[in-house]
């Protein structure tokens, strides 16, 4: 009897999908959200006001960046002296003759890493360019037969065992609704992305497998407790990609979106504030570790993420499970240090779990610094209602549905481009 209920329980826990992590105390109702209180990003440590961009700039960004580093995020290697890469293939006749499609392969501290490039192929100059991280092989993106398939990584849900093969041939073209590869073509911009899996694969225990250790110390086994964990390598991965850019004379490099899904949105986001190359940071449902305010008692919270995923965070971040008041920061900080650049954050009505209002409330208290720097915030403390997008220099928008990348945020974010990049 108690086989069979493990079993049942077993196959349960199989159908549960890893996105979807949630538990029985998980608060869902906006009148039970205790008040709290929000530290000022505009206040340096020594109780200054900050009044002008330079003070900005030279002080108080730092002091920020510098608690992300070492209490969120961690401290991420220094980028090497040179990019290390190879252009393995270019295609001038990718997706119908609508695409140059090049492959890539960047060397990280000696680990490959596969970059999948798509340019529009009308282009007569440097096309700006949407990089992001998936979830899975980079031959998921397109229905493109030249993309090879990739080394995948995940971990058997029934046995916890990492599973390491080579992707199936039918998984190509899977996750194209996501990607929207012809649309940002035909806007005129090119798409990048890298398999996550290629530069650590998504797992605690994943460590061995990915570039982490490539940067030990001597006897080091483990990451310092302010140093880098998962979340910090994937964004160092995508700071390599704008290296490149920067070298391919296809690519406008000044003009380079960084986009990422749920815990790919957190990435772009430590992305978007560590490294200013990047000239737009798109959230899709970032959630929490991400743009929602982490103070909120709704949804997903600190404590979840360090035990369902500790290996995302440095160690330093779990000393704030259950003690969100004691953090020196919260996300709208995070999303401050994108400013004056671009800022998309997004959510989903049927994703409360990431706690839309949450991310909405992190862009709102975000705003003071984009105006501070000449920039227009979202200008509003009042959510917009489904599909009513805020577009200035800051935007937001929710959407019907769960949580997913939908051809309706992609519209959202090519209109958001057009409006950064063409003016
Ligand atoms: C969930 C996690 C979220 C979010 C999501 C995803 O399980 O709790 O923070 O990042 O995964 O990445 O899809």
């Amino acid at each position: 009897m108690r086989n069979n209920l493990y079993l049942l329980l077993a196959a349960l826990a199989a159908c549960i999908p890893a996105t979807a992590q949630s538990h029985p105390d998980a608060l869902y109702d906006e009148a039970k959200v205790p008040k709290y209180t929000l530290p000022d990003p505009l206040t340096l440590q020594n109780g200054d006001k900050v009044k002008d961009a330079r003070t900005w700039i030279n002080k108080r960004r730092p002091e920020i960046l510098a608690i992300y580093q070492e209490e969120v995020f961690g401290r991420s290697a220094a980028p090497p002296a040179k990019v290390d890469y190879e252009v393995v293939s270019v295609e001038k006749q990718a997706l119908g003759g609508k695409a140059v499609r090049k492959l890539i392969t960047l060397s990280l501290a000696g680990k490959k890493v596969n970059l999948l490039l798509y340019l529009p192929a009308e282009a007569k100059k440097p096309a700006p360019v949407f990089l992001g991280l998936g979830f899975s092989g980079n031959q998921t993106v397109a229905l493109d037969p030249g993309v090879p398939l990739a080394e995948e990584w995940s971990i058997d849900r029934v046995t916890r065992k990492l599973v390491h093969k080579t992707a199936a041939e039918d998984s190509r073209g899977k996750s194209t609704q996501q990607w929207q590869v012809e649309k940002i073509l035909s806007h005129g911009y090119g798409l990048a992305t890298i398999y996550c899996g290629d530069i650590e694969p998504d797992f605690p225990g994943a460590l061995a497998y990915g570039i982490r250790p490539l940067f030990f110390q001597p006897g080091q086994t483990m990451p310092l407790a302010n140093e880098w964990g998962a979340l910090g390598a994937w964004s160092w991965g995508l700071s390599r990609a704008m290296d490149y850019f920067e070298k391919d004379r296809d690519v406008d490099a000044k003009h380079v979106a960084v986009f990422g899904h749920s815990r790919m949105g957190k990435t772009a986001l430590w992305t978007g504030a560590q490294d200013t190359r990047f000239s737009i940071v798109i959230s899709n449902e970032s959630g929490e570790g991400g743009a929602a305010i982490s103070r909120r008692d709704f949804g997903e919270r600190t404590k979840d993420l360090n035990t369902h995923f500790p290996h995302w965070f440095c160690a330093n971040f779990s000393q704030y499970n259950d003690r969100e008041d004691a953090m020196p920061f919260d996300s709208h900080m995070l999303l401050a240090l994108i400013a004056p650049r671009g800022l998309y954050v997004a959510s989903a009505e049927g994703d409360q779990w990431s706690d839309p209002r949450g991310e909405f409330l992190g862009a709102v208290n975000a705003s003071p610094v984009f105006e501070l720097l000449g920039k227009k915030g979202l200008g509003t403390d009042k959510m917009p209602v489904l599909q009513q997008p805020i577009m200035h220099d800051v935007a937001y928008h929710i959407r019907p549905g769960k949580h997913d990348v939908t051809a309706y945020d992609w519209d959202q974010y090519l209109k958001f481009a057009d409006a950064q990049w063409l003016r």
